[in-house]
């Protein structure tokens, strides 16, 4: 076949490939790769890609005469050749997402040579252009958009990589694995051969070529073998590496000591790069970062930036254990990796920061994210059953409702038997693909403990609702509490059988914990399973039926239960607590979770009173609610000085989390119907009475901790200092809710005077949020200063873009539209691209939802044009729209029409498609 000429170019369009694939269908492969050999030439257009494959009968294979059917999109296929034979057009059978061989010996080399044109790719998966510097992303499949391949997960193989491009500008030439040789050309080009040798899936596979600088560092084993820490980014990032190196270290010891793992390979790298559809990417010895997971320094990153850098880099390493050397069967697994790698990161941050602030994160993101998805077209458990496009399935159910369930199994076997079990899990399936009911096995299996019914968490979507109700019974000291738990199952599941749920509880009086001990069972399978007759002050109660019933002794009187301690399980609950109740609870509690739960449902039963009309915010109940909840938070903000300082017993973080009301997607999600202007209007009128209430104290706060943070002087990212600097920055936004022309003159001071982004950036949201005419002036001259200061950091820029677009003043939309056209702005970058639409739809819920539809138009046609571009970035986009049934009219039709409009669009991508379909359809 003559090079290029008798190809054939392959059209990747999926408008087409809109058929769902189940999980019911899977098959072992008919086909192994034992090693694969890639040789790169970088072009300045066209990319020549040659593979080796060594390929052989799958033994397992129930099809003895299979072909063998290659995966590939987008590829101008040059040559086949079979053990040295060239192969003619006829030998093959291509279409557009396949090539097909058949008639093939037992074992056999196969040799493809195809081109590509990173260039031209603005999808971002498989091998593309970031800023000039070549990159991959292959998971889920992108490895296809390289070279025909079997591009699954259970297919793995050694890799060999060689790279060849121009020297001078791709002097750093990397892929997986250890460096095995390098050379000049005469022509000014140099290559680099790279040598993986763990098996690893397709999806795991990256290179990079880029003029990249190198920041280096190193971490001893526990076993004493020396790993070089490599970090590549662009020359001026050089000064933003330190904390992702630290972090790196940090998680390296914490695997060793929480799951007795080590790093395998004598090198681990990481490249920032600024076009990343995703946080980052796991590759074997390869990470690849968006630079937003990655870069921190003070000047340009606040807090919350350097906690996720913390958590990202963590998590990346944690999957070479729980991902890469155990890897996944089928994308329907795809939550073995990603739910327990989420809930090892989880643990990880909890014990760098503060543990019970992590928490309330997690379960917030849960809450609003998480049990709107799993409510809405899109619902899925966490083992799906079927797809459209995998891409889509990088959910908050996979991720964060898959680490609950791994929580839910780490409490019920206790510490010490989850690491039995996951020492098994990791032993027992290292270098293997394997399933989600493997991970389970491996628990029963370690413990002893029958999981049977806690699998229902892996095959069942939806938000178990659990209804509590309790009784005092006076005469003999009894209380009792009795739960019902339910699910609403998407039309067609049926009725499905009880969930295994923890439920820790702790009873409290005015005295704080009680002593109790659990004495019946009412109505139990198993009436003396639980019978407790040890007094203690916490259990967790098992529930596993629909309806259960526990009974407690030794109380002197009716306590205040407190529920779903520390969140011990991804549930909805329902208890009518009194507002006397919930203070009780935030005052006493000893679990920080639950104390922040409580101040978050005294906020929501203000707000639904106001918005039901049985009690207005503004009415003398009202105002008598405010001020007692007022009191509590007062006494919580004065406990914390001892002479003007904070003292550090107090956790400030969470604090500040207390004084923070429900954020608006917390509270939309408790609404069905949700009438946003009725939200919006008790939300303010809420936030307003707060921040005048506590006035005072707000600002004498704010002052003790400011002068506190200027006596410690430079920066420091530690979790003490990021919970003063959280605490603080709440007061300011508060404040500027009443501003005055003291406190906007505070803001503009904070801003002028800054030494860090998170100060920095918190004074000019408060400026910009401000309503008050006061802060008008200050908000211009503090959002132009912020720009010419930060023009040149790409990052720093996307959140002047996000505090813009999330501006709470009216006319964010028109600041919006001025700032997609202005230099600011690249709208094929998805890290700009979130910031601002993403900030505006996702963030700015209540301007967003405005009554003349605008918002959902801007989000629509976003969609359309980002649709043939990066078809993954515009189906994220689109997830508020999937909520829209549950809105009354106009949001509800306009959001709907917008819908339609992008299901009439031209050549949808399977990506859109399904998220448009489904939210359309169900
Ligand atoms: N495993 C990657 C996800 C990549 C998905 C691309 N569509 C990131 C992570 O969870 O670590
Ligand atoms: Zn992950």
């Amino acid at each position: 076949m003559a090079d290029g000429k008798t190809s054939s170019a392959v059209s990747s369009d999926k408008s087409v490939a809109t058929k769902a694939t189940y999980l019911k269908d899977y098959r072992a492969p008919d086909f192994l790769i034992d090693s694969t050999q890639l040789d790169f030439d970088l072009g300045r257009n066209i990319s020549r890609v040659s593979s080796v494959l060594s390929v052989r009968k799958n033994p397992v294979s129930d099809s003895a005469d299979a072909s063998l059917v290659l995966n590939g999109e987008d590829l101008n296929l040059i040559s086949i050749d079979i053990d040295g034979r060239s192969l003619a057009d006829t030998d093959y059978c291509l279409d557009g997402s396949t090539l097909q061989l058949s008639n093939l010996p037992d074992a056999f080399e196969l040799c493809i040579v195809t081109q590509i044109d990173p260039a031209k790719n603005l999808k971002l998966e498989g091998l593309y252009l970031s800023d000039g510097m070549y990159c991959t992303q292959c998971e889920a499949e992108g490895f296809r958009r390289i070279t025909y391949y079997l591009d699954r997960p259970d297919v793995m193989s050694v890799f060999t990589t060689k790279i060849t491009a121009d020297a001078s500008r791709y002097p750093v030439l990397l892929s997986n694995g250890n460096e095995v040789g390098r050379g000049r050309l005469t022509d000014g080009r140099h290559w680099v051969e790279w040598h993986d040798p763990f098996k690893k899936p397709a999806y795991l596979f990256a290179l990079v070529a880029g003029d990249l600088e190198l920041v280096e560092d190193s971490f001893t084993t526990q076993s004493g073998r020396k790993v070089a820490l490599r970090i590549y980014v662009e020359e001026k990032d050089v000064d933003k590496c330190g904390h992702a190196i630290q972090s790196l270290q940090a998680a390296m010891t914490w695997d060793e000591k929480v799951y007795g793992r080590e790093y395998d390979l004598d090198l681990y790298m990481i490249v920032a790069v600024d076009f990343f559809n995703m946080g980052a990417m796991e590759n074997k010895g390869l990470n690849i970062f968006n630079t937003s997971c990655v870069l921190a320094h003070p000047s340009t990153q606040s807090d919350i930036a350097f906690q996720r850098v913390e958590g990202v880099v963590a998590h990346e390493y944690f999957h070479n254990w729980s991902g890469n050397r155990v890897t996944c069967r089928d994308w329907f697994q795809l939550s073995l990796k990603e739910g327990f790698t989420v809930f090892r990161d989880a643990c990880f941050s909890a014990d760098m920061n503060s543990a019970t602030v992590k928490r309330i994160e997690d379960v917030s993101l849960l809450r609003s994210a998480q049990f709107a998805e799993d409510s809405g077209p899109m619902s899925h458990p966490i083992r799906p059953e079927s797809y459209i496009e995998i891409s889509n399935f990088y959910t908050l159910t996979i991720y964060e409702k898959g680490a609950e369930v791994i929580r839910m199994m780490h409490q019920l076997l206790g510490a010490e038997t989850f690491r039995l079990g996951s020492d098994l899990y990791f032993d027992r399936h290292d270098g293997q693909a394997v399933t989600c009911e493997d991970f389970v096995c491996a628990m029963e299996d370690a413990s002893g403990i029958d999981l049977t019914q806690f699998r229902l968490w892996y095959a069942k979507s939806g938000t178990p609702n659990l209804e509590v109700a309790d009784s005092w019974d006076k005469s003999n000291g009894i209380y009792t509490l009795t739960i019902n738990q339910s699910c609403r199952s998407m039309p067609g599941s049926g009725e499905s059988e009880p969930f295994f749920i923890p439920l820790r509880v702790a009873l409290l009086s005015d005295q704080g914990l009680e002593h109790f001990s659990i004495v019946g069972l009412v109505g139990s399978r198993d009436k003396n399973k639980e019978t407790n007759k040890e007094m203690s002050t916490e259990a967790v109660l098992e529930l596993c039926e629909r309806n259960q019933t526990w009974q407690f002794s030794g109380l002197k009187s009716k306590p205040v239960p407190s529920l779903l301690r520390g969140f011990s399980a991804p549930v909805k609950l329902n208890f009518d607590y009194s507002l006397t109740d919930l203070l009780l609870l935030l005052r006493e509690d000893t679990d920080g979770f639950a104390r922040w739960d409580a101040s978050q449902r005294y906020a929501m039963k203000l707000i639904e009173g106001h918005v039901s009309g049985r009690q207005l915010i503004d009415s003398s109940a009202g105002k008598a609610a405010i001020s007692e909840l007022g009191m509590v938070l007062e006494q919580l903000l004065q406990s914390g000085f001892d002479n003007g300082v904070w003292n550090h017993d107090y956790d400030a973080a969470l604090i500040a989390e207390i004084l923070r009301l429900p954020g608006y997607s917390y509270v939309i999600e408790q609404f069905d119907p949700v009438d946003i202007t009725a939200l919006h209007a008790a939300i303010e009128l809420l936030s307003q009475a707060v921040a005048k209430q506590l006035k005072d104290v707000l600002l004498a706060t704010y002052q003790r901790l400011q002068k506190q943070l200027s006596a410690l002087g430079a920066y420091r990212p530690q979790a003490e200092d990021i919970a003063l600097r959280s605490l603080k920055n709440i007061c300011l936004s508060y404040l500027m809710r009443v501003a005055d022309s003291q406190v906007a003159t505070l803001a503009y001071q904070q801003f002028t005077d800054a030494n860090n982004m998170t100060d920095q950036s918190a004074a000019l949201s408060a400026l910009v949020n401000c309503q008050s005419s006061v802060a008008e002036l200050m908000a211009m001259k503090s959002l132009n200063a912020f720009y010419q200061q930060w023009s040149h950091e790409s990052l720093v820029v996307n959140q002047w873009l996000t505090i813009q677009a999330c501006s709470e003043k009216s006319g964010a939309l028109s600041r919006v539209k001025e700032l997609m056209n202005s230099e600011a702005y690249d709208n094929t970058n998805p890290n700009k691209v979130r910031a601002l639409i993403g900030g505006y739809c996702a963030r700015n819920l209540s301007q967003f939802h405005s009554n003349d539809g605008s918002g959902y138009e801007l989000l629509a046609d976003e969609v359309i044009r980002l649709n043939p571009l990066n078809p993954q970035l515009a189906s994220r986009l689109l997830a508020p729209l999937t909520q829209w049934r549950r809105f009354v009219v106009p949001q509800k039709t306009l959001m709907q029409n917008a819908l339609l409009k992008i299901s009439h669009s031209e050549n949808l991508s399977a990506d859109v498609y399904e998220v448009v379909l489904k939210s359309l359809n169900t």
